[in-house]
C-alpha cells in the first residue's frame, strides 16, 4: 500500500510525487477548484474556523482528524482504499479476468462517462446548499453543513484524479467541465436533473443528506464493485465518509420530528406553526418531494445503458458478489412496474440485465424505508398516531415508465385535472416554502437550537453538545 503523504500540496496515498507530469496537472486544477470554492462553496464562509473532520489516511484505525480549520485551507486529499490482492472482475462477459488497473480501451467513453456522471454531483451539491450558512439552526448543524460540503468537495477531487490519471487530454477536459456546469444554470446545467433543483431551507437540507446522500451510498456501492479497480478503491473510501452526510440527514429530520412530537404534546393540537414547529404533514410533503425527485436518480427502469455497464464489468449490483447468482445475468428476470392497458400499474417479468437500475431503486427504497421507521417510533414514543410514509414509486416522476403519469402517494393512476386538485396536499408548494422561511432565523450561540428543532443526543468527536464548533470571524 502506498504512503499516506499529508506534506504535499495535494495530500495522497496513490504516490504522486512520483508521477511529476500527474502532479503537475492536478496543482494546475487545484487553484481552479479553490476559485469555485470561493465562488460557489458556502456563502461568508472563508474567514470561520471550523471543527473539521479531515481524512489523513485510510486505515481501519483512524483515518480522520479532528481540529478547527479555516474552509479553503481543508486539505483536499486524493485517498483510495488499499488494493485488494487478486482481485478479479467479478460481473459481465469478463467475469474472472483479473481486475483492470488500466482503463480498458474499449469501454473507454463508458467508463469515463460514469465517472463524470459520479463526480458532477459532488460540486453540485455543494453550490445547492451554498445558502444554507446563512440561516443555520445551531452551530453544531452549521458545522454538519460545511463538513458535508467540504467532503463532497473531496468526492469531486476523487473524479478528478482518475480523470486524471487515466484518461489524459479528454480527462483533464472533463475535469474543467466540472467546474463549469452548474447546479441550476439555464445554459450549462449540472447532469442529473435533481442536482439543479435549490435547497431553500434546512428541513430541505436534512431531506436532501438522507435521500439524496443515500443516492450517492447506493450509486458509489454499485460502482465500488466496477472491474476498474482504481475506481472501486476510490469508492470504497468515499463510503466511510459518506455514512455520516446519511447521519446528519437521519437525524436531522429525526430531531425535527421529535421538536413537532413535543410542541404537538405541550399545547394539545396537530397545528404546531403557530407555535414555531413544522406540522407533519408538511414534513410528509417534503419527504414526498425528495424521494421521487431521488427515485428518478437511478434511471429507467428498463436500461440498455445499464445493462452494457454490467456486462462490460463496469458497473456492478448493490453487494453484487454476496448475491448467489451466475454474475453474468444472461437468462434471469427480475419484476419491471408497467402500467397495463387498463390503467393499471403490475408488475412484469424483464430480463433481469436491463433492469439493473431498478434493482437499485428498490435497494434504496428498502434503506430508505429504515429511517422512517425510526421518525415513526419517535411519534408513538411521544403517544401520537401518524405514521410518516414514503410515496409510491410512481409518485411525482419525471423519469422512466411512470414520467408524465399522475399517480398519488398511495399508487393510484388519477387524471390530470385530479392531479392538479390535490398535488398542493402532496408537495411542498409556495407558501409551505415561505412558511419553513419564516422559521428559519440563525441560532449562533453555542448550545442553543432553533424551535423547531430538537437538540441532537451528543456532540461531535466526544466533544458536548454545546461546544463552539464554528468560530465567527
Ligand atoms: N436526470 O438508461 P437510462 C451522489 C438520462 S449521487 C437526467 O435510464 P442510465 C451525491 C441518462 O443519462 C450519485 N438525466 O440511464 C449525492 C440517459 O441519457 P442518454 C451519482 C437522466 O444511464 C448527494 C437517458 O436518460 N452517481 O453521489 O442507466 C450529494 C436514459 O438513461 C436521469 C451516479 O449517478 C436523471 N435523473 O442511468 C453529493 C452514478 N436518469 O444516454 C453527491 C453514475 C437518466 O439518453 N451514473 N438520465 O443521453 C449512472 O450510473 C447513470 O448515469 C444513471 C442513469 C444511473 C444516473
Ligand atoms: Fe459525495
Ligand atoms: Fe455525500
Amino acid at each position: 500500500m502506498a504512503k499516506v503523504d499529508l506534506n504535499q500540496k495535494i495530500p495522497n496515498n496513490v504516490n504522486l510525487a512520483d508521477d511529476r507530469r500527474l502532479q503537475r496537472a492536478l496543482e494546475k486544477w487545484q487553484p481552479e477548484f479553490l476559485h469555485w470554492w470561493n465562488d460557489l462553496g458556502p456563502v461568508k464562509s472563508a474567514e470561520n474556523e471550523v471543527y473539521l473532520r479531515t481524512a489523513v489516511d485510510v486505515g481501519a484505525d483512524g483515518w480522520a482528524h479532528f481540529d478547527y480549520v479555516k474552509m479553503p485551507e481543508y486539505r483536499w486529499g486524493i485517498f483510495l482504499a488499499d488494493q485488494e490482492e487478486g482481485r478479479q472482475v467479478n460481473f459481465g462477459a469478463h467475469k474472472g479476468e483479473a481486475a483492470w488497473q488500466e482503463v480498458p480501451g474499449e469501454y473507454r467513453s463508458e467508463l469515463r462517462r460514469l465517472i463524470v456522471t459520479q463526480g458532477d454531483t459532488e460540486p453540485a451539491s455543494v453550490e445547492q446548499q451554498r445558502q444554507l450558512g446563512r440561516t443555520c439552526p445551531s452551530l453544531y448543524d452549521l458545522r454538519s453543513l460545511y463538513q458535508v460540503n467540504v467532503e463532497e468537495g473531496r468526492h469531486l477531487w476523487a473524479m478528478v484524479y482518475l480523470l486524471h490519471a487515466y484518461f489524459g487530454r479528454d480527462g483533464r477536459e472533463e475535469a474543467e467541465e466540472m467546474l463549469e456546469r452548474h447546479s441550476g444554470d439555464p445554459d450549462k446545467p449540472r447532469i442529473l436533473e435533481a442536482f439543479n433543483e435549490v435547497t431553500h431551507d434546512w428541513l430541505q437540507f436534512f431531506m436532501f443528506t438522507y435521500f439524496q446522500d443515500r443516492d450517492g451510498k447506493y450509486q458509489l456501492q454499485a460502482l465500488a464493485e466496477s472491474g476498474f479497480d482504481p475506481l472501486s478503491r476510490t469508492c470504497r473510501f468515499m463510503l466511510t465518509e459518506e455514512a455520516h452526510h446519511m447521519f446528519v440527514g437521519e437525524t436531522g429530520v429525526g430531531r425535527v420530528v421529535k421538536r413537532t412530537a413535543e410542541l404537538m404534546r405541550e399545547h394539545d393540537t396537530d397545528d404546531v406553526s403557530k407555535y414555531g414547529g413544522i406540522n407533519l404533514d408538511l414534513i410528509q410533503k417534503y419527504m414526498n418531494f425528495h424521494f421521487s425527485i431521488c427515485l428518478d436518480l437511478f434511471g429507467q427502469e428498463n436500461s440498455t445503458n445499464a445493462g452494457n455497464y454490467y456486462s462490460m464489468g463496469l458497473k456492478g449490483r448493490y453487494l453484487e458478489t454476496k448475491i448467489k447468482d451466475d454474475h453474468v445475468l444472461d437468462h434471469d428476470t427480475y419484476p419491471v412496474p408497467e402500467i397495463d392497458d387498463d390503467g393499471n400499474i403490475r408488475m412484469h417479468d424483464h430480463a433481469a440485465l436491463l433492469a439493473i437500475n431498478e434493482r437499485l431503486r428498490n435497494d434504496y427504497a428498502e434503506d430508505c424505508q429504515r429511517g422512517v421507521d425510526r421518525w415513526n417510533k419517535t411519534l408513538a414514543d411521544h403517544g401520537i398516531d401518524y405514521k410518516l410514509a414514503l410515496p409510491h414509486e410512481g409518485f411525482h416522476r419525471n423519469i422512466g415508465i411512470f414520467a408524465g403519469v399522475n399517480v398519488t402517494p398511495q399508487g393510484k393512476i388519477i387524471s390530470a385535472e385530479e392531479w392538479k386538485k390535490q398535488a398542493n396536499l402532496w408537495l411542498p408548494n409556495d407558501d409551505d416554502h415561505a412558511f419553513l422561511q419564516t422559521l428559519m432565523v440563525p441560532v449562533t450561540e453555542p448550545g442553543k437550537f432553533a424551535n423547531w428543532i430538537a437538540a441532537p443526543d451528543r456532540g461531535i468527536h466526544g466533544q458536548s453538545v454545546d461546544f463552539e464548533y464554528v468560530k465567527f470571524h
